[in-house]
Protein backbone atom coordinates (compact mmCIF):
# COMPACT_ATOMS: atom_id res chain seq x y z
CA UNK A 1 0.00 0.00 0.00
CA UNK A 2 2.74 2.42 0.91
CA UNK A 3 4.43 1.54 -2.20
CA UNK A 4 1.27 2.81 -3.98
CA UNK A 5 0.57 5.91 -1.89
CA UNK A 6 4.13 6.72 -2.72
CA UNK A 7 4.42 6.33 -6.48
CA UNK A 8 1.10 8.08 -6.78
CA UNK A 9 2.10 11.12 -4.50
CA UNK A 10 5.73 11.55 -5.77
CA UNK A 11 4.37 11.27 -9.97
CA UNK A 12 1.37 14.04 -8.70
CA UNK A 13 4.75 16.48 -7.60
CA UNK A 14 6.52 15.42 -10.09
CA UNK A 15 4.28 17.22 -12.55
CA UNK A 16 2.19 19.39 -10.80
CA UNK A 17 5.03 20.77 -8.29
CA UNK A 18 2.95 20.82 -5.13
CA UNK A 19 0.93 18.94 -2.74
CA UNK A 20 -1.69 16.76 -3.84
CA UNK A 21 -4.69 16.14 -1.72
CA UNK A 22 -4.03 12.21 -0.78
CA UNK A 23 -7.34 9.27 -1.35
CA UNK A 24 -7.78 5.74 -0.71
CA UNK A 25 -10.86 4.32 -2.13
CA UNK A 26 -10.71 0.44 -1.85
CA UNK A 27 -12.43 -2.55 -3.86
CA UNK A 28 -14.54 -5.35 -2.08
CA UNK A 29 -15.27 -9.06 -1.44
CA UNK A 30 -19.08 -10.28 -1.35
CA UNK A 31 -19.53 -12.95 1.23
CA UNK A 32 -22.85 -13.53 -0.84
CA UNK A 33 -25.91 -12.20 -1.92
CA UNK A 34 -25.41 -11.52 -5.86
CA UNK A 35 -27.42 -9.56 -8.01
CA UNK A 36 -29.92 -9.13 -5.10
CA UNK A 37 -28.77 -5.65 -4.91
CA UNK A 38 -30.54 -4.03 -7.86
CA UNK A 39 -33.95 -6.00 -6.25
CA UNK A 40 -33.54 -4.01 -3.36
CA UNK A 41 -32.37 -6.90 -1.85
CA UNK A 42 -29.82 -8.33 0.56
CA UNK A 43 -25.70 -8.45 -0.06
CA UNK A 44 -22.86 -9.47 2.08
CA UNK A 45 -19.67 -7.40 0.97
CA UNK A 46 -16.79 -6.14 3.02
CA UNK A 47 -14.45 -3.56 1.74
CA UNK A 48 -10.60 -4.44 1.20
CA UNK A 49 -7.05 -3.55 1.55
CA UNK A 50 -6.82 -3.11 -2.06
CA UNK A 51 -8.25 -0.16 -4.57
CA UNK A 52 -6.85 3.30 -5.99
CA UNK A 53 -4.72 6.04 -5.00
CA UNK A 54 -6.08 9.20 -6.09
CA UNK A 55 -4.04 12.05 -5.90
CA UNK A 56 -6.02 15.48 -6.56
CA UNK A 57 -5.35 19.65 -6.16
CA UNK A 58 -7.23 22.54 -7.87
CA UNK A 59 -5.69 23.96 -10.96
CA UNK A 60 -5.96 27.44 -12.53
CA UNK A 61 -5.35 26.51 -15.95
CA UNK A 62 -8.32 26.58 -18.29
CA UNK A 63 -8.97 22.55 -17.96
CA UNK A 64 -9.08 19.50 -16.24
CA UNK A 65 -6.31 16.66 -16.58
CA UNK A 66 -6.49 13.52 -15.01
CA UNK A 67 -3.84 10.88 -15.67
CA UNK A 68 -4.34 7.03 -15.16
CA UNK A 69 -1.00 5.53 -14.08
CA UNK A 70 -1.92 2.04 -14.58
CA UNK A 71 -2.79 2.49 -18.03
CA UNK A 72 -0.10 4.75 -18.85
CA UNK A 73 -2.64 7.85 -20.21
CA UNK A 74 -3.46 11.01 -19.54
CA UNK A 75 -6.40 13.38 -20.82
CA UNK A 76 -6.64 17.05 -20.74
CA UNK A 77 -10.47 18.11 -20.16
CA UNK A 78 -13.28 20.78 -19.82
CA UNK A 79 -15.48 20.59 -17.24
CA UNK A 80 -18.19 22.26 -19.72
CA UNK A 81 -20.34 19.98 -22.12
CA UNK A 82 -19.10 16.52 -20.97
CA UNK A 83 -20.03 13.21 -23.11
CA UNK A 84 -19.50 9.75 -22.53
CA UNK A 85 -16.09 8.61 -23.94
CA UNK A 86 -15.74 5.45 -25.96
CA UNK A 87 -17.11 2.26 -24.08
CA UNK A 88 -14.77 0.76 -21.77
CA UNK A 89 -12.23 3.55 -21.47
CA UNK A 90 -11.48 4.52 -18.35
CA UNK A 91 -12.39 8.02 -18.62
CA UNK A 92 -15.88 7.42 -18.72
CA UNK A 93 -15.42 6.70 -14.55
CA UNK A 94 -14.08 10.12 -13.44
CA UNK A 95 -16.18 11.97 -16.48
CA UNK A 96 -19.48 10.28 -15.25
CA UNK A 97 -18.42 11.26 -11.56
CA UNK A 98 -18.15 15.47 -12.97
CA UNK A 99 -21.26 15.53 -14.84
CA UNK A 100 -23.69 13.30 -11.94
CA UNK A 101 -22.23 15.94 -9.67
CA UNK A 102 -23.17 18.73 -11.61
CA UNK A 103 -26.50 17.55 -12.34
CA UNK A 104 -27.01 17.84 -8.76
CA UNK A 105 -26.09 21.56 -9.38
CA UNK A 106 -22.85 21.72 -7.69
CA UNK A 107 -20.07 23.92 -8.95
CA UNK A 108 -16.59 22.47 -9.41
CA UNK A 109 -13.53 24.26 -10.56
CA UNK A 110 -10.74 22.97 -12.75
CA UNK A 111 -7.91 20.21 -10.88
CA UNK A 112 -5.62 17.61 -11.66
CA UNK A 113 -5.57 14.16 -10.74
CA UNK A 114 -3.27 11.31 -10.49
CA UNK A 115 -4.34 7.70 -10.05
CA UNK A 116 -3.25 4.46 -9.61
CA UNK A 117 -4.64 1.39 -7.90
CA UNK A 118 -3.43 -2.47 -6.90
CA UNK A 119 -7.21 -4.38 -7.60
CA UNK A 120 -6.40 -6.75 -10.33
CA UNK A 121 -8.39 -5.86 -13.34
CA UNK A 122 -11.67 -7.95 -14.16
CA UNK A 123 -11.48 -9.34 -10.90
CA UNK A 124 -14.61 -8.67 -9.72
CA UNK A 125 -13.65 -6.71 -6.80
CA UNK A 126 -14.43 -3.55 -8.11
CA UNK A 127 -12.11 -1.23 -9.42
CA UNK A 128 -14.39 0.34 -11.01
CA UNK A 129 -16.44 2.13 -7.66
CA UNK A 130 -13.11 2.63 -6.10
CA UNK A 131 -12.07 4.62 -8.45
CA UNK A 132 -15.66 6.58 -8.73
CA UNK A 133 -15.35 6.85 -5.22
CA UNK A 134 -12.13 8.16 -5.37
CA UNK A 135 -13.35 10.97 -7.42
CA UNK A 136 -16.75 11.93 -5.92
CA UNK A 137 -14.34 12.07 -2.60
CA UNK A 138 -11.93 13.89 -3.63
CA UNK A 139 -13.49 16.41 -5.40
CA UNK A 140 -16.18 17.18 -2.65
CA UNK A 141 -12.99 17.53 -0.18
CA UNK A 142 -11.34 19.99 -2.69
CA UNK A 143 -14.62 22.26 -3.42
CA UNK A 144 -16.12 21.86 -0.50
CA UNK A 145 -19.46 20.64 -1.88
CA UNK A 146 -21.16 19.37 1.46
CA UNK A 147 -21.96 16.09 0.28
CA UNK A 148 -22.51 13.24 2.52
CA UNK A 149 -21.30 9.49 2.24
CA UNK A 150 -24.83 8.67 0.69
CA UNK A 151 -24.98 11.21 -1.56
CA UNK A 152 -21.33 10.05 -2.94
CA UNK A 153 -22.19 6.58 -3.26
CA UNK A 154 -25.55 7.66 -5.50
CA UNK A 155 -23.47 9.69 -7.61
CA UNK A 156 -21.20 7.29 -8.54
CA UNK A 157 -23.92 4.72 -9.03
CA UNK A 158 -25.75 6.96 -11.59
CA UNK A 159 -22.20 7.55 -12.93
CA UNK A 160 -22.00 3.37 -13.51
CA UNK A 161 -25.24 3.60 -15.23
CA UNK A 162 -24.88 7.28 -17.77
CA UNK A 163 -21.33 7.03 -18.39
CA UNK A 164 -19.81 3.44 -17.89
CA UNK A 165 -23.36 2.01 -19.11
CA UNK A 166 -23.99 -0.50 -16.64
CA UNK A 167 -26.98 -0.18 -14.75
CA UNK A 168 -25.46 -1.67 -11.44
CA UNK A 169 -26.97 -1.89 -7.98
CA UNK A 170 -25.34 -0.13 -5.06
CA UNK A 171 -23.49 -3.16 -3.41
CA UNK A 172 -19.79 -1.83 -4.85
CA UNK A 173 -19.89 1.85 -4.00
CA UNK A 174 -21.63 0.98 -0.68
CA UNK A 175 -18.89 -1.41 0.61
CA UNK A 176 -16.10 0.81 -1.32
CA UNK A 177 -16.83 3.66 0.66
CA UNK A 178 -18.98 2.65 4.21
CA UNK A 179 -16.52 -0.41 4.72
CA UNK A 180 -15.42 -1.07 7.98
CA UNK A 181 -12.29 -2.75 9.44
CA UNK A 182 -12.19 -6.81 9.83
CA UNK A 183 -16.17 -6.35 9.35
CA UNK A 184 -18.56 -7.47 6.57
CA UNK A 185 -21.27 -5.21 6.24
CA UNK A 186 -25.02 -6.73 6.05
CA UNK A 187 -26.47 -4.23 3.54
CA UNK A 188 -29.84 -3.74 2.73
CA UNK A 189 -30.27 -2.23 -0.36
CA UNK A 190 -33.86 -1.17 0.16
CA UNK A 191 -33.08 1.18 3.34
CA UNK A 192 -29.25 1.40 2.36
CA UNK A 193 -28.46 0.85 5.74
CA UNK A 194 -25.97 -1.77 6.72
CA UNK A 195 -25.11 -3.82 9.66
CA UNK A 196 -21.55 -4.76 10.20
CA UNK A 197 -20.91 -8.22 11.32
CA UNK A 198 -17.14 -9.16 12.59
CA UNK A 199 -15.99 -11.33 10.51
CA UNK A 200 -13.10 -13.71 12.70
CA UNK A 201 -13.11 -17.46 11.66
CA UNK A 202 -11.05 -18.79 14.22
CA UNK A 203 -9.52 -21.82 11.98
CA UNK A 204 -10.90 -21.07 8.48
CA UNK A 205 -10.38 -17.96 6.37
CA UNK A 206 -11.61 -16.03 2.91
CA UNK A 207 -9.70 -17.03 -0.04
CA UNK A 208 -9.50 -15.41 -3.60
CA UNK A 209 -9.27 -17.26 -6.62
CA UNK A 210 -9.10 -15.07 -10.11
CA UNK A 211 -10.02 -16.84 -13.37
CA UNK A 212 -8.02 -13.99 -15.16
CA UNK A 213 -11.03 -14.10 -17.48
CA UNK A 214 -13.13 -11.28 -18.17
CA UNK A 215 -15.77 -12.42 -20.78
CA UNK A 216 -16.72 -9.15 -23.28
CA UNK A 217 -20.61 -10.38 -22.65
CA UNK A 218 -20.69 -9.67 -19.30
CA UNK A 219 -22.29 -5.93 -19.58
CA UNK A 220 -25.02 -6.65 -21.91
CA UNK A 221 -25.51 -9.31 -19.95
CA UNK A 222 -25.67 -7.74 -16.71
CA UNK A 223 -28.02 -5.14 -18.10
CA UNK A 224 -30.46 -8.14 -19.23
CA UNK A 225 -30.45 -9.70 -16.18
CA UNK A 226 -31.95 -6.99 -14.08
CA UNK A 227 -34.55 -5.82 -17.19
CA UNK A 228 -35.80 -9.63 -16.13
CA UNK A 229 -36.20 -9.16 -13.21
CA UNK A 230 -37.93 -5.67 -13.17
CA UNK A 231 -40.23 -7.00 -15.90
CA UNK A 232 -41.47 -10.23 -13.46
CA UNK A 233 -41.55 -7.27 -10.26
CA UNK A 234 -43.88 -5.84 -12.68
CA UNK A 235 -46.19 -8.66 -13.85
CA UNK A 236 -45.77 -9.50 -10.13
CA UNK A 237 -47.22 -5.85 -8.95
CA UNK A 238 -44.42 -5.38 -6.64
CA UNK A 239 -41.68 -3.05 -6.75
CA UNK A 240 -38.98 -5.17 -6.55
CA UNK A 241 -38.52 -8.90 -6.22
CA UNK A 242 -37.21 -8.77 -2.81
CA UNK A 243 -41.16 -8.20 -1.57
CA UNK A 244 -41.83 -11.34 -3.92
CA UNK A 245 -41.88 -15.28 -2.40
CA UNK A 246 -41.52 -18.04 -3.94
CA UNK A 247 -45.31 -18.92 -4.26
CA UNK A 248 -46.02 -15.30 -5.52
CA UNK A 249 -43.61 -16.50 -8.40
CA UNK A 250 -45.30 -19.77 -8.78
CA UNK A 251 -48.57 -17.95 -9.65
CA UNK A 252 -47.50 -16.23 -12.17
CA UNK A 253 -45.64 -18.98 -13.86
CA UNK A 254 -46.73 -19.22 -17.09
CA UNK A 255 -46.77 -15.25 -17.83
CA UNK A 256 -42.97 -15.98 -17.83
CA UNK A 257 -40.64 -18.25 -19.90
CA UNK A 258 -38.70 -21.15 -17.83
CA UNK A 259 -35.56 -18.90 -18.04
CA UNK A 260 -37.06 -15.96 -16.51
CA UNK A 261 -38.79 -18.19 -13.95
CA UNK A 262 -35.26 -19.47 -12.72
CA UNK A 263 -33.90 -16.13 -12.93
CA UNK A 264 -36.69 -14.44 -10.31
CA UNK A 265 -36.69 -17.62 -8.27
CA UNK A 266 -32.73 -17.70 -8.13
CA UNK A 267 -33.02 -13.94 -6.60
CA UNK A 268 -35.46 -14.89 -4.36
CA UNK A 269 -33.55 -17.47 -3.00
CA UNK A 270 -30.63 -15.73 -2.89
CA UNK A 271 -31.60 -13.24 -0.76
CA UNK A 272 -33.06 -15.82 1.75
CA UNK A 273 -29.56 -17.20 1.97
CA UNK A 274 -27.68 -13.74 2.08
CA UNK A 275 -29.94 -13.77 5.55
CA UNK A 276 -29.58 -16.87 6.76
CA UNK A 277 -25.38 -16.63 5.89
CA UNK A 278 -25.53 -13.78 8.52
CA UNK A 279 -27.32 -15.90 11.33
CA UNK A 280 -24.72 -18.92 10.62
CA UNK A 281 -21.96 -16.42 11.21
CA UNK A 282 -23.75 -14.80 13.72
CA UNK A 283 -23.49 -18.36 15.16
CA UNK A 284 -20.58 -18.89 14.19
CA UNK A 285 -21.94 -22.44 12.00
CA UNK A 286 -19.39 -22.08 9.37
CA UNK A 287 -20.33 -25.30 7.73
CA UNK A 288 -23.96 -24.24 7.26
CA UNK A 289 -22.21 -20.90 5.89
CA UNK A 290 -20.39 -22.41 3.98
CA UNK A 291 -23.21 -25.01 2.13
CA UNK A 292 -25.11 -21.60 1.53
CA UNK A 293 -22.24 -20.62 -0.37
CA UNK A 294 -22.06 -23.29 -2.85
CA UNK A 295 -26.18 -22.89 -3.14
CA UNK A 296 -25.45 -19.32 -4.28
CA UNK A 297 -22.90 -20.76 -6.73
CA UNK A 298 -25.22 -23.48 -7.72
CA UNK A 299 -28.03 -20.77 -8.79
CA UNK A 300 -25.28 -18.21 -10.35
CA UNK A 301 -24.36 -21.14 -12.15
CA UNK A 302 -27.81 -23.27 -13.66
CA UNK A 303 -30.43 -20.51 -12.41
CA UNK A 304 -29.41 -17.26 -13.07
CA UNK A 305 -26.74 -17.93 -15.42
CA UNK A 306 -23.97 -15.93 -15.12
CA UNK A 307 -21.04 -18.24 -14.30
CA UNK A 308 -18.54 -19.61 -16.93
CA UNK A 309 -16.33 -22.56 -17.33
CA UNK A 310 -13.22 -21.15 -15.66
CA UNK A 311 -15.50 -19.95 -12.41
CA UNK A 312 -17.70 -23.43 -12.53
CA UNK A 313 -13.95 -25.51 -12.74
CA UNK A 314 -12.32 -24.12 -9.67
CA UNK A 315 -15.62 -24.04 -7.85
CA UNK A 316 -15.76 -27.75 -8.74
CA UNK A 317 -12.04 -28.32 -7.55
CA UNK A 318 -12.96 -26.76 -4.27
CA UNK A 319 -15.53 -29.10 -3.82
CA UNK A 320 -13.51 -32.02 -4.08
CA UNK A 321 -10.96 -30.50 -1.06
CA UNK A 322 -12.68 -31.52 2.31
CA UNK A 323 -10.90 -28.63 3.98
CA UNK A 324 -13.07 -26.62 1.76
CA UNK A 325 -16.21 -25.34 3.34
CA UNK A 326 -17.92 -23.35 0.64
CA UNK A 327 -16.79 -21.44 -2.87
CA UNK A 328 -18.69 -19.00 -5.50
CA UNK A 329 -17.92 -17.15 -8.00
CA UNK A 330 -18.15 -13.26 -6.85
CA UNK A 331 -19.37 -9.75 -7.95
CA UNK A 332 -21.48 -9.88 -11.74
CA UNK A 333 -20.18 -13.31 -13.00
CA UNK A 334 -18.39 -14.63 -16.52
CA UNK A 335 -14.70 -14.01 -14.93
CA UNK A 336 -13.47 -12.39 -11.82
CA UNK A 337 -12.80 -14.07 -8.83
CA UNK A 338 -14.17 -16.92 -6.65
CA UNK A 339 -14.35 -16.70 -3.15
CA UNK A 340 -13.50 -19.70 -0.85
CA UNK A 341 -14.01 -20.26 2.89
CA UNK A 342 -11.05 -22.39 3.27
CA UNK A 343 -9.38 -24.20 6.49
CA UNK A 344 -6.20 -22.34 7.26
CA UNK A 345 -3.84 -25.12 7.58
CA UNK A 346 -5.45 -26.24 4.26
CA UNK A 347 -4.83 -23.21 2.02
CA UNK A 348 -1.21 -23.72 0.77
CA UNK A 349 -2.61 -27.06 -0.54
CA UNK A 350 -5.74 -26.17 -1.53
CA UNK A 351 -4.08 -22.76 -4.08
CA UNK A 352 -1.28 -24.62 -5.07
CA UNK A 353 -3.50 -28.08 -5.98
CA UNK A 354 -5.96 -25.59 -7.78
CA UNK A 355 -3.18 -23.61 -9.35
CA UNK A 356 -2.35 -26.96 -10.80
CA UNK A 357 -5.42 -28.07 -12.29
CA UNK A 358 -6.32 -24.97 -13.67
CA UNK A 359 -3.45 -24.33 -15.57
CA UNK A 360 -3.61 -28.03 -16.87
CA UNK A 361 -7.26 -27.64 -17.90
CA UNK A 362 -7.28 -24.13 -19.43
CA UNK A 363 -3.34 -23.76 -20.43
CA UNK A 364 -3.80 -20.40 -18.31
CA UNK A 365 -2.93 -19.45 -14.91
CA UNK A 366 -5.68 -18.48 -12.07
CA UNK A 367 -4.05 -16.23 -9.22
CA UNK A 368 -4.61 -16.72 -4.94
CA UNK A 369 -4.92 -13.39 -2.91
CA UNK A 370 -5.40 -13.14 0.46
CA UNK A 371 -7.36 -9.79 1.47
CA UNK A 372 -7.92 -8.23 4.79
CA UNK A 373 -11.16 -6.44 5.66
CA UNK A 374 -10.98 -3.10 5.42
CA UNK A 375 -12.33 0.80 6.26
CA UNK A 376 -14.35 2.59 3.05
CA UNK A 377 -12.62 5.37 1.20
CA UNK A 378 -11.08 7.99 3.15
CA UNK A 379 -8.09 10.51 3.23
CA UNK A 380 -4.49 10.00 3.75
CA UNK A 381 -3.16 11.57 6.29
C1 LIG B 1 -21.69 -5.93 -10.00
C2 LIG B 1 -22.59 -4.74 -9.72
F1 LIG B 1 -21.90 -3.57 -9.84
C3 LIG B 1 -23.23 -4.81 -8.34
O1 LIG B 1 -24.15 -3.76 -8.19
C4 LIG B 1 -23.90 -6.16 -8.11
O2 LIG B 1 -25.13 -6.23 -8.78
C5 LIG B 1 -22.98 -7.30 -8.52
O3 LIG B 1 -22.44 -7.13 -9.82
C6 LIG B 1 -23.70 -8.63 -8.51
O4 LIG B 1 -24.11 -8.94 -7.22
O5 LIG B 1 -20.59 -5.94 -9.15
Amino acid sequence: MNTLINSVKSTFINIFKTEPLLIFSPGRINIIGEHTDYNDGFVFPAAVNKGIVAAFQKSDAGTSTAHALDMDSAIEFSLENLKPSKQGSWENYVFGVIAEIQNRSHRIGNFNLVFKGDIPAGSGMSSSAALENSVVYGLNELFNLGLSKHDMILVSQKAEHNYVGVNCGIMDQYASMFGIKNNALLLDCRTVESKPYEIDFKDHQLMLINTNVKHSLSDSAYNDRRSVCEHISELLGIKALRDATELDLEAIKDQVTPENYQKALFVIQENDRTIKASKAIEEGDLVTLGNLIYGSHYGLQHQYKVSCEELDFLVDQAKLNKHVLGARMMGGGFGGCTINLVAKNAVENFAENTSVAYKKKFNKSCSVYFVELSNGTHIIK
